[in-house]
């Protein structure tokens, strides 16, 4: 790595390293660059200082500990553009400045988000402060990963190697996209006292993609932990769960006909998760209640309901594998018929008396799965929160901190639904949030620098937000009224509620509006929201059932009765002397209220971004294909960002190391300059006959507005680097 690698001496070689001195600014030239670089395994860029990063598919030696040194305390232009570069700024910042700091990474499924918040983790756990102490709280955030999502540290810390792919999970499952999925949004707050040592953290998870434990499509898996813990658990083990060693045993582990991952140990990856979770604290019959619930489900989804037909004539279901649920039951701390019961009846409670009704066969099984995705659901709730009791900050004391924000990217799948449409309305909100910290941190810094704003127009896809979200009249809203109306509610009202209300709005479609009613690409049961990312089509099948989120009471009362100790804390409603009857909020405003909280803590932060780019949709390392890198591109509003950054000027650096650079060009300033650096760079300009209206002297920064006069400053240098070294060879062949 050279010396002088900053970002434009890199830019004249391997294609610009920022984005922002590009000339001309088009797509093609801007697809060029990151295609030239991604070819010479750069994989990050800047735009002035978001880093761009284009998943390579394949392990590139950017991550060893010789990097991260170099890396650290150095300017963000100095070297090559890379994560390490931007936390080491944003460390620093929060370390010497007191600024709270986050890092939000966004890109569509498989891009590398989750890849690229473990590189921050590695960095920052491996140049803050030292000491047992501290040792044991970066340990514990860094192994807080495996649990949540599966381990590939390329790790350094107390020279434990963690290199190879470990993947292991209760939040990540393959998809056709990305073989390790998070089915969760993650957002990790760390915390450090004055010194800037890291003193714990504080995670919270968005939503998880609960459906998955009942149902897998094609090519698809399940949460990695299932096939992890059949395949590594040892037999007594699993024989304790009452668990058979082979996946396929398990309908919820058959739908999607892929139960092994090439490439993937889920046998090793079981010892590494157990391992990892006794490093966080767990102790060991915590891991064998937490295993006995995964068990639970996995048995619960082998049991089948008969239909049979009552005496007067209504419908009922008698179970036909009575010994699965004895099982559950001795796993649990029930007793049988209890069980048994709460699966086939529903108690509705009137005004005066409590009467209870019997389940049809297709109902008991509805009841059941809403049981598994609840009983996996909360237990994955439970062990963050058990992990933030573990890494929450004990000492008294100012503290700062720093967010890692990694939440599922932008889906487009052939059939989206209520998950997808709750992923997507995510990204929406970041996109919006990214619009505005960007416009609002260009113009604070011209402000702060005392040089003058100039307006950008941009896309502001906040009137899509708004579509979703709006108080009353949004989708959600409109989702919610549909939920809780009474009277013969479905997903088919829902859509005809939608079709009268949004039809005129521009980035809503169905075929129940004039504008798109021929629009044969349009499924019937299905509308088209028209995404900053591109249009994506939802399903309306299983939109209120999702967003309703109901757990009939009297599962949850068998729940709490259970004697298992984990049951009674992940089902307190269940408490028949805490019940009420008050409906708890739906899937869709709870998700709502989450998202708007985490915006507005992000706003108090100063923002750093990774956006990341995927190359081609096989997973294959050395692919750049331009049409699908051109079209994160347009949707992740690179252009626009590169445009903001230039609108006023394409570049500014620090006068010092401005004149550092560039002073040799001067013969005022050349070898010694004895002025303030400002003075130097206003010299040096005056020199080389650089216009007024082509820069701006800030406060601390000088502000280039055309890239051209960079260029040309150092193809002068480059010159005078060479007549300099002429003039060296001659004195040394002089001497000899
Ligand atoms: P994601 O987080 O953005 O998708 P990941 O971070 O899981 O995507 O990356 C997907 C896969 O790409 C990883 O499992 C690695 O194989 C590879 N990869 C990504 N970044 C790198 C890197 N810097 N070096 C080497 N390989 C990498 V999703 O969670 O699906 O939205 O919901
Ligand atoms: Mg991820």
């Amino acid at each position: 790595m050279s010396r002088l690698g900053g970002a434009v001496e890199n830019g004249l070689h391997d294609g610009l390293s920022d984005m922002c001195l590009l000339e001309p600014l088009e797509e093609d030239a801007f697809i060029d660059n990151l295609q030239r670089r991604f070819q010479g395994d750069q994989i990050y860029t800047y735009i002035g200082s978001v880093v761009i990063s284009v998943n390579p598919y394949q392990s590139l030696p950017l991550y060893t500990h010789e990097v991260i040194f170099q890396y650290r305390s150095r300017n963000i232009y100095e070297l090559p553009p890379h994560i390490y570069a931007i936390t080491d700024d944003a460390y620093r910042s929060m370390r010497d400045r007191n600024l709270d700091q986050c890092v939000i990474i966004s890109g569509e499924s498989g891009a590398g988000k989750t890849e690229a918040s473990k590189v921050i983790m590695q960095f920052v756990a491996a140049v803050s402060g030292k000491g047992a102490n501290i040792d044991r709280v970066k340990e514990q955030l860094l192994q807080s990963n495996p649990v949540l999502e599966g381990l590939y540290i390329h790790g350094v810390i107390k020279n434990k190697n963690f290199n190879d792919f470990l993947f292991t999970a209760f939040g990540n499952a393959k998809t056709t996209r990305n073989d390790n999925s998070s089915r969760f949004g993650k957002y990790m707050d760390i915390e450090f006292d004055y010194k800037g040592d890291p003193v714990g953290g504080v995670i919270t998870n968005y939503l998880l993609e609960k459906s998955r434990v009942i149902w897998q499509s094609k090519g698809e898996r399940n949460f990695h932990i299932f096939y992890q813990l059949l395949s590594g658990a040892d037999t007594s083990f699993l024989k304790s769960l009452k668990l058979l060693r082979n996946p396929e045993s398990y309908a919820f582990l058959r739908h999607g006909g892929c139960s092994h991952i090439e490439s993937v140990d889920d046998k090793h990856n079981f010892t590494v998760i157990k391992n990892a979770m006794k490093v966080i604290g767990f102790k060991e019959n915590e891991l064998s209640l937490v295993f006995q619930l995964v068990a639970c489900v996995l048995k619960l989804g082998n049991i089948h309901f008969q239909h049979i037909s009552n005496f007067d004539g209504t419908d009922g279901c008698k179970l036909i594998n009575e010994e699965e649920v004895d099982e559950v039951c001795d796993l649990l701390g029930c007793v049988s018929s209890d069980l048994i019961d709460a699966l086939r009846h529903r108690s509705v409670r009137t005004n005066t008396e409590t009467v209870q009704m019997d389940l049809s066969a297709t109902e008991a099984t509805y009841a059941r799965d809403a049981l598994c995705k609840a009983i996996y659901s909360r237990l994955f709730s439970w062990l963050v929160a058990r992990i933030n009791d573990s890494i929450r900050v004990k000492s008294r004391g100012k503290r700062k901190s720093m967010g890692v924000l990694d939440i599922y990217g932008f889906e487009i799948f052939d059939t989206n639904s209520f998950e997808q449409f709750i992923i997507n309305f995510c990204n929406e909100k970041l996109q919006q949030l990214f619009i505005e910290l960007t416009l609002r941190e260009e113009q604070e810094e011209y402000i702060a620098e005392g040089v003058q704003w100039i307006n950008v127009d941009y896309f502001n896809n906040a009137v899509i937000c708004d579509l979703i979200e709006k108080n009353n009249q949004g989708i959600l809203a409109m989702l919610d009224e549909e939920c809780l109306r009474p009277g013969d509610t479905t997903d088919q009202t829902f859509l005809q509620k939608l079709n009268s209300l949004c039809c005129t709005h521009q980035h809503f479609e169905s075929r129940g509006c004039r504008k798109t009613q021929s629009d044969r690409t349009l499924p019937l049961d299905a509308f088209r929201l028209i995404h900053y990312a591109g249009a994506v089509t939802y399903k309306v099948t299983g939109f209120l059932d999702k967003n309703n989120d109901l757990l009939f009471r009297d599962l949850s009362y068998a729940m709490f009765s259970c004697s298992h100790p984990l049951l009674q804390l992940i089902f307190p409603e269940g408490n028949p002397q805490r019940s009420s009857l008050k409906r708890p909020a739906t899937a869709g405003s709870q998700f709502k209220v989450s998202v708007n909280d985490l915006m507005r803590n992000l706003k108090t932060k100063c923002p750093n971004y990774i956006r990341c780019i995927k190359p081609n949709d096989y997973k294959r390392p050395g692919l750049f294909v331009k049409e699908i890198v051109l079209h994160q591109v347009r949707y992740l509003g690179l252009m626009e960002n590169v445009r903001v950054r230039r609108a006023g000027y394409a570049f500014r650096q620090i006068y010092e190391q401005f004149l550092y650079r560039y002073k040799m060009l001067c013969s005022d300033t050349w070898p010694l300059w004895h002025g303030t650096a400002k003075e130097g760079v206003a010299r040096l300009f005056a020199k080389l006959g650089v216009h007024d209206q082509d820069c701006a002297f800030g406060v601390t920064k000088i502000f280039i507005r055309n890239p051209r006069t960079l260029f040309c400053m150092e193809d002068m240098r480059k010159l005078k680097m060479e007549d300099l070294a002429t003039l060296l060879q001659k004195i040394w062949r002089g001497w000899h």
